[in-house]
């Protein structure tokens, strides 16, 4: 009988009036960004759109050079040309380290390689389980914003910070 009085406590609490105001902003539940190489050539555009599963990258690409490229989500949203640095390390709130093979891993704006096939033309989709748009802890719409940044090589999934995947070949800065 002892456990019943926490538990009635409890409950009390829970029914308890919050009195919290409603948000006042709707929720962002879509984003876009259009990628440029270091000459400011456009060489994509796309959208995220946030789903129960996380954050759905969409983006058609053409006049990328082939080649498989690491792709991430930066953690700031400047793209200044010529090396991208602006756009800071992977989007990582949690303080992980890089790469889905890292045992110390991964930044949430890890994604997955692209590659693009000789034509430079590519449909990309990819998921981002572990970011969200809207607002509070974790969002890719945060003060600085956020970025989408292609490298030159591959992500090896484990080398930190970034999966030895080079040079930072073309930005896009998330807009709302
Ligand atoms: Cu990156």
């Amino acid at each position: 009988m002892r456990r019943l009085v926490p538990l009635a406590m409890l409950l009390a609490a829970c029914h308890g009036k919050s009195g919290s105001p409603p948000v006042p902003q709707a929720p962002v539940s879509s984003a876009s960004f259009t990628l440029r190489t270091s000459d400011g050539r456009e060489v994509g555009h796309g959208s995220l759109q946030q789903t129960t599963a996380g954050v759905l990258l969409t983006a058609d690409l053409t006049g990328m050079p082939a080649g498989t490229h690491g792709i991430h989500l930066h953690a700031v949203g400047q793209c200044n040309a010529p090396d991208f640095a602006s756009a800071g390390g992977h989007f990582n709130p949690a303080s992980k380290m890089h790469g889905f093979r890292n045992p110390a891993g991964h930044h949430a704006g890890d994604l997955t390689n692209i590659s693009v096939p000789e034509s430079g033309a590519l449909r990309v989709e990819l998921l981002a389980s572990g970011v969200r748009l809207g607002s509070g802890d974790g969002t890719l719409l945060d003060a600085d914003g956020s970025a989408v940044v292609v490298h030159a090589l591959a992500d090896d999934y484990q080398t930190d910070p970034a999966g030895a995947s080079g040079t930072r070949v073309a930005c896009g800065v998330v807009q709302r």
